[in-house]
């Protein structure tokens, strides 16, 4: 599971400090995912209190199942900003189809101090987790592609250049990592001398979920060092995700919009001279409801 992060939350009652960015809506899906399923929490944190403030995450109110440490999430300068990631996990649960709705509160803490002795003030969040299944028989499988029929099975390409120059790119099916064997598919840019490949690039596809009052994308990723934020986008409908770590597939599952229309999946590659990069996808499910 990774996190998404897709607006900037009302003001909340009795606000101490600062302004914060955080998803409210947590999605996982039981499938893929070890047993406890480890999630990662966003959050972006502004502080515009005239003095620096060390931060730190609790759990304020967690449903049985769940389970976080504390976390300590650094410092902030006066007018700096920052995001944080913050982690917690759930036990396996079985899901009642659609979805297990469930509310959790964490707590966001500022102190004066790096020992975190000095309370300043602290935000209490609320979220709501959603699990899924996505092999429930229960959804109509919209598509399902797991490319190991040698076949992009109706992606193609989809790569946005915000700067970039002496690259090349190559798209396609790679057998050098995969969920589902034999092949996942690949985005990968290299850069020569002097190149630079500042880019969103991944993968679209059309689909048809217009018959569906609900609609999911559930999917594995991966990306190399020097790829950043993974965006969903369907329709006007967006959400970023972080991978925590590279190198590693992660299983994500979020939202779309249940319409006839293109859903899109890709990286944010921000490469600098002779370096390489990539991003993959591998099992992806559109489910619908
Ligand atoms: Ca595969």
């Amino acid at each position: 599971m990774v996190f998404k992060w897709y607006g900037i939350r009302p003001p909340l009652a009795k606000r101490p400090f600062t302004a914060l960015v955080v998803d409210p809506d947590i999605y996982y899906d039981v499938q893929y995912t070890p047993d406890p399923i480890p999630l990662w929490l966003r959050l972006a944190i502004a502080n515009n209190e005239g003095l620096t403030l060390y931060f730190k995450a609790a759990p304020s109110q967690l449903p049985s199942g769940w389970s976080m440490d504390e976390q300590t999430l650094g410092s902030l300068a006066d007018g700096g900003r920052g995001t944080f990631t913050v982690s917690l996990s759930r036990s396996k649960p079985s899901i009642p189809f659609p979805t297990l709705d469930e509310d959790l509160i964490i707590r966001i803490s500022a102190y004066r101090d790096d020992a975190y002795t000095d309370l300043y003030g602290y935000i209490d969040i609320p979220l709501t987790a959603h699990g899924i299944d996505s092999d429930d028989p229960n959804w109509t499988v919209i598509k399902d592609a797991d490319f190991d029929d040698g076949t992009t099975q109706g992606f193609e390409q989809h790569l946005e250049i915000e700067s970039a120059d002496r690259y090349s790119t190559s798209w396609g099916l790679t057998d050098g990592t995969y969920v589902s064997p034999p092949y996942s598919l690949e985005a990968h840019v290299e850069t020569r001398e002097y190149g630079y490949f500042h880019a969103w690039y991944g993968a679209k596809c059309s689909y048809d979920a217009s018959a569906y009052s609900k609609a999911f994308v559930a999917f594995c990723a991966r990306r190399t060092d020097h790829v950043h934020e993974v965006y969903v986008e369907s329709d006007g409908m967006g959400y970023a995700f972080t991978l925590p770590n590279y190198d590693k597939w992660y299983r994500a599952v979020t939202p779309i919009k249940p319409v006839a229309g293109t859903l899109k999946i890709y990286a944010w590659f921000s490469l600098g001279r002779v370096s390489g990069g990539a991003f993959y996808l591998d099992d992806v499910k559109i489910i619908a409801v």
